[in-house]
């Protein structure tokens, strides 16, 4: 068996993994990220250690894990260094990283949390908790008081357990001992993720101390920001893979695409590291960035997800070796870019085209099934938005009636062969209760689906033809079965979207 990866056994990794170009001792930590699965690190984390090579400083981060104890484990039986493997034309490279210094649990360790949290050496919080994690009521711009988190620590707030509880706990707690706040920066697939997020802790700090409340929405920059990295669950073959590159037993591996991206608005008070070493770019404005991303890349991927895992294609990759779903994801691509004010320096034509490459990566294995999950919570701003869009300018709406119709029938549970499924979805129950309501009767789940408070705005639900055409499909769907819904759908009407 190989010896583990860790500060006395990094030395020792083979030549074919590259290796931190700075001593990661040297370096005192300044951020702290509350996420810190595998799209961290496989994102902000490597934008770090690429800022800490070139430009030194002290912004070693403390991974904080909301509920998983696995990965804080795993990260701190190895001084926080792991190995990321990206898979690509160019062939699979591994490189070791360093840039987390330690890992911590909430759920058992909350108080070393805010410990950190009011640690004036932090300057920075990032998060990337997924969208399901914040409890902000999107529609109201109000917090979740039904959220299970927001629930408890409103309840509890010295004890925090959740996004809003932690950050507004750690924010008193500095404000109380006269430290500068920290700058909070949402790395999750939300629009606005940075005022979403703002609005979310200023409204909980309200329900506890208006004051404090007042004192964040002054004092506290959530600037806004664009991530962009295609990243599987890891699995046993990850880590087999990061044991052939380095030699070294990793339990934290972790496997990505060559691609990556991240757009972030230029607002730190508190400094901020050296992230263009890692080619981070800042603007003014990520708005037009993250709506082109989550229409064009998380609205494709939503669809595909739904079609391609109701065909039985297990991966993304399956999806694009079919050539009717890789047309439908060519023809959803361009109705997404339709719905886009141009922006400067991007082709649309190229984005979309370079995404087809990406989905269709044969080295990543991309679970059509992970990004089925939370659709309730996803939907809204990867496929209603443009939908209702796409119908105020009279550009094709048909792709997106076709997504939807492909996760309400993804929302059944079960696949044509009769064999059942979790959905993962936090409105599991809600959806439950549709379908029973519904039944088999497309246009009546549609109607049920579309009554779900977040999934589609007002607009959508409120159109008679648009929530027509999405029961239609999904009727044929049931009668004709998925796949001779999806031949058709890339045969006939790709070629004239309605
Ligand atoms: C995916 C995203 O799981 C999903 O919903 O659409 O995680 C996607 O892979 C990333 O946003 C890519 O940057």
């Amino acid at each position: 068996m190989s010896p583990q990866l860790g500060e006395t056994t990094m030395g020792h990794a083979q030549a074919t993994a590259v290796r931190p170009g700075y001593d990661p001792a040297a370096h005192g930590v300044g951020i702290v990220h509350i996420g810190c699965g595998a799209f961290h690190r496989a994102h902000q984390a490597v934008y770090t250690d690429d800022a800490l090579a070139r430009s030194g400083g002290d912004w070693r981060i403390i991974g904080v894990s909301l509920r998983s104890t696995e990965i804080v484990d795993a990260l701190n039986a190895q001084s926080g260094l792991y190995t990321l493997i990206t898979r690509g034309a160019g062939g699979t490279h591994s490189r070791i990283v360093a840039s987390l210094a330690e890992a911590r649990a909430a759920s058992r360790d909350v108080a070393h949390v805010l410990a950190a949290l009011v640690d004036p050496n932090i300057h920075l919080v990032t998060l990337t908790v997924t969208e399901k994690a914040y409890g902000i009521d999107r529609t109201a711009g109000d917090i979740d008081e039904t959220h299970a988190a927001v629930a408890a620590d409103l309840a509890r707030p010295d004890a925090p357990t959740g996004v809003l509880g932690l950050l507004t706990e750690g924010l008193r707690r500095r404000r109380q001992a006269g430290i500068p706040p920290f700058t909070v920066l949402c790395c999750d697939n939300l629009p606005d993720n940075g005022h979403l997020l703002r609005t979310g802790v200023t409204a909980f700090a309200r329900r506890i101390d208006p004051e404090l409340a007042d004192f964040i929405a002054q004092e506290v920059a959530f600037p806004c920001s664009m991530v962009d990295r295609i990243t599987p669950a890891p699995t046993a073959q990850t880590r087999a893979e990061a044991e052939r590159q380095t030699g070294l037993e990793d339990l934290a591996a972790v496997e990505t695409e060559p691609f990556t991206q991240w757009v972030i608005e230029d607002r730190f008070p508190a400094g901020r590291p050296d992230w263009e070493a890692g080619g981070a770019l800042f603007v003014d404005d990520v708005a037009p960035y993250e709506r082109m991303k989550l229409r064009m890349l998380n609205g494709t991927h939503s669809m595909l997800a739904y079609a391609g895992f109701l065909a039985g294609c297990v991966y993304v990759r399956d999806v694009m070796a079919d050539a009717s779903l890789a047309a439908l994801v060519k023809r959803h691509l361009a109705a997404a870019a339709a719905t886009l004010e141009p922006l400067d320096g991007i082709d649309r034509a190229r984005y979309a085209e370079q995404l087809a490459e990406r989905f269709a990566n044969p080295a990543i294995a991309h679970a059509t099934y992970q990004i089925a999950m939370d659709g309730t919570e996803k939907l809204a701003q990867r496929i209603a938005a443009p939908a209702v869009a796409a119908l105020e300018q009279g550009t094709p709406t048909r792709p997106f009636a076709f997504a939807l119709a492909m996760w309400m029938r993804y929302c059944l549970g079960r696949s044509e062969a009769g064999e059942t499924y979790d959905l993962r979805d936090p409105r599991e129950a809600s959806i439950a209760a549709a379908v029973a309501q519904a039944g088999d009767d497309g246009h009546a789940l549609a109607a049920a689906l579309f009554a779900l408070r977040d999934v589609s705005p007002q607009r959508l639900a409120a159109d008679a033809g648009f929530q027509a055409q999405v029961g239609e499909i999904l009727n044929a769907t049931m009668a004709n079965g998925v796949r001779a819904v999806i031949d058709a759908e890339a045969q006939d009407r790709a070629a004239t979207p309605s």
